[in-house]
């Protein structure tokens, strides 16, 4: 199974053949994989060896540990293309999951002056600040903190952000959605949206600012989401 002979070391070639036992599902997604002692076993290499084979796949997200209890399968990340601007609710719904929310701040306030420019607004307009845990599958997936003026949603309540936001903005308020410019980086999570998240401190985190705009060109959100890096990927087609 392993070529002792190769220039591959042996825990590069270990994390190989562990990954595609999980690709063939020979280990599913939730089942713990052998115990350290019998993957030295198996492999006939050092318990090091092994260590550090596993400890690469739980910081690539293929593993992940639970104290006492051993290492499991995690679930495949989604995979979020950054193509057209959707919605959170339609990206899971497309992938046959079921979108979940959670409202964890709804309030009207006076924004910052970099959110004001980003929403072309004027000195003493205000904005709703809406902080929503969003969930596919009650897993919590994305925290995100939305400001959107005042002036364009007047009658926005509580109740209304249960669902989507997009979907109320189009279908109830006739508006019409045209582009967005995000910007993504990657950052360590912080303490308070650790807890919401349900991530250690410190993990590993994506952040993406987005500012929509509708079709007359008139900004009508800046989102700043928190998404958790061991349940996303981003992907892109890119053209020579
Ligand atoms: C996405 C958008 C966010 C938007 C939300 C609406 C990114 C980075 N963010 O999460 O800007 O507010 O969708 O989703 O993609 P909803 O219609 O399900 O509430």
């Amino acid at each position: 199974m392993l070529d002792k002979q190769s220039r591959i070391p042996m825990y590069v070639q270990i994390e190989e053949e562990l990954k595609s036992r999980i690709e063939r599902g020979e280990f599913p997604v939730g089942a713990a994989i052998p115990s350290e002692r019998e993957l030295t076993e198996l492999f006939k290499v050092s318990r090091m060896t092994v260590r550090q084979s596993i400890t690469n796949l739980v910081n690539d997200g293929l593993l992940y540990r639970e104290k006492g209890r051993g290492t499991f399968v995690a679930s495949p990340k989604v995979e979020q293309p950054l193509i057209g601007m959707t919605s959170f609710t339609e990206d899971m719904q497309s992938r046959g999951m079921v979108p979940g929310n959670r409202l964890i701040r709804f309030e009207k306030m006076t924004p910052s002056p970099d959110i004001a420019k980003e929403l072309q607004l004027q000195s003493g307009e205000k904005v709703f600040y809406v902080e929503r845990i969003r969930y596919a599958d009650d897993k919590p997936m994305a925290l995100e903190k939305t400001y959107l003026p005042i002036k364009l949603f007047p009658q926005l309540s509580k109740e209304a952000l249960k669902g989507s936001l997009y979907l109320l903005i189009e279908q109830e308020q006739q508006l019409m959605i045209s582009h967005a410019k995000q910007r993504m980086e990657a950052a360590l999570v912080k303490q308070e949206d650790a807890e919401l998240l349900q991530i250690h401190v410190p993990s590993a985190i994506l952040l993406i600012e987005r500012a929509s705009y509708l079709t007359n060109g008139q900004p009508f959100e800046v989102v700043r989401s928190i998404y958790r890096a061991d349940r996303y990927k981003f992907i892109t087609e890119i053209k020579r």
